[in-house]
């Protein structure tokens, strides 16, 4: 049986990778067979392009080449790594797919949505099973965020376009609510990550994976 696409989505800050842990070995000690990725990356050519798309240095990057760039590294991330994974049986939780690129390069660059879903129609086929949102109020996540140190490419945009990014999202999600489980990640750490591996749980169940 072919393994499912987990992804993990959310604004800057939003804990995707504090959370990304628990959702692992909740998978591990529920017997699944699971990859952890990430995009950009998930692949050498996909880490390149991620190093690319954040270094400050190309400021003056226009809308088209961040999306086709983004699309590159997911095309060979999919053919690379998730789709065999999928095929051997394996599950794959991802930190941001697809859907991160409506956010930012459609909400936040304003490219058109449909020119985005005629990109993920032909070079990122495979669709996530279950999507889980942390959702948070945009100044606290660039208050997180900023903690950590400099900003990268984007970390340096401003309020307005975080605004966009997190109202596709949403959006998103209650266009989709079969797919998306949106979780409030304004909560303190470890009421994220119960609230996310509880929505995981429910997932499995569904699946039919034993306890
Ligand atoms: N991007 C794109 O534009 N288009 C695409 O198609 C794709 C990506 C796939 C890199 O992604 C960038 O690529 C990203 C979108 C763009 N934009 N940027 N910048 P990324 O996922 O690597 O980068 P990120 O979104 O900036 O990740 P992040 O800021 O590291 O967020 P996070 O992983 O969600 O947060 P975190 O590292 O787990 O937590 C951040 C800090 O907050 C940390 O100190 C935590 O200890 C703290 N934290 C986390 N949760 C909490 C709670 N609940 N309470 C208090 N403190 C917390």
């Amino acid at each position: 049986m072919n393994g499912r696409l987990i992804t993990l989505e959310g604004g800057e800050g939003a804990g995707k990778s504090s959370v990304l842990d628990a959702l692992r070995e909740r998978l591990a000690s529920r017997g699944i067979d699971v990859v952890v990725t990430r995009e950009p990356g998930g692949t050498a050519f996909g880490e390149a392009a991620r190093a690319l798309m954040l270094d400050p240095a190309h400021a003056g990057l226009c809308a088209e080449s961040e999306l086709l760039l983004v699309f590159a590294a997911r095309a060979q991330h999919v053919r690379e790594r998730i789709a065999p994974a999928l095929a051997r049986g394996q599950w794959v939780l991802s930190d941001r797919y697809t859907d991160a690129s409506y956010a930012y390069q459609g909400g936040g660059r304003g490219q058109p949505l449909e020119r985005i879903a005629a990109l993920e129609a032909w070079a990122a086929p495979v669709r996530a099973d279950l999507t889980l949102l942390l959702d948070l109020p945009i100044e606290q996540g660039l208050a997180r965020a900023g903690a950590r140190g400099p900003r990268d490419r984007i970390e340096a945009e401003g309020a307005a376009f975080f605004e966009r990014v997190r109202g596709t999202y949403r959006q998103r999600a209650a266009q989709e609510p079969q797919r998306f489980r949106s979780i409030d990640a304004s909560q303190p750490l470890e009421a994220v990550r119960a609230a996310a591996c509880a929505e995981l749980d429910a997932f499995l169940d569904s699946a039919g994976v034993k306890q």
